[in-house]
């Protein structure tokens, strides 16, 4: 794969099915991108590292997932300029509502975009990168443009059952 654009990140292998969605949209774009497990918590010295080296390895921005009390956005972006996307992965007891609270009250100063609770979120915040890219980027500006036009006519397609 080309030298990655994005960084996908999590706390756990268990995040993999939510943030698989992520990588899911990437790839089906054709956006290079990393994936990896980074603990706030667990590998507090590697996540500093991931933060501390990811302008300079050239990553635009990085998605990052995580459940619980889920430190692991901000403390990305507490450690980087590069933009950082929080998706709040669901948990065990409090289905992903102190993942969400954990990520989206960033206080003043160092941002973290947050996105919905789950898959919805982990593929949004996928194309969210890849707007942001297109600005940049004709050719994949027609793409999400294809993307936009795809899901406008299955809409438009769809059926309810005789009333
Ligand atoms: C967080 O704790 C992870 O992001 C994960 O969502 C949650 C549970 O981790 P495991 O116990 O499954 O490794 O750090």
């Amino acid at each position: 794969m080309d030298k990655p654009l994005i960084g996908v990140v999590m706390g756990s292998n268990s995040d993999w099915p939510v943030m698989q969605k992520a990588v899911e949209q990437l790839e089906a774009f054709g956006i290079s991108y990393e994936a990896k497990v980074v603990s706030a918590h667990r590998t507090p010295d590697l996540l500093t590292e991931y933060a501390e080296t990811a302008q300079q390895r050239g990553l635009a921005c990085i998605i990052a997932g995580a459940g619980g009390a889920a430190h692991l956005p901000g403390m990305l972006a507490a450690s980087t300029i590069v933009p950082v996307l929080g998706v709040p992965v669901p948990s065990k007891y409090l289905k992903g509502q102190d993942s969400l609270l954990s990520i989206v009250q960033m206080p003043k100063g160092v941002p973290v975009a947050t996105f919905a609770i789950g898959e919805a979120g982990a593929a949004n915040a996928a194309l969210f990168a890849i707007a942001q890219l297109a600005v940049n980027d004709a050719h994949l500006a027609a793409k999400l443009d294809v993307f936009r036009k795809k899901q406008h006519q299955t809409v438009v397609e769809m059926t309810l059952p005789p009333q």
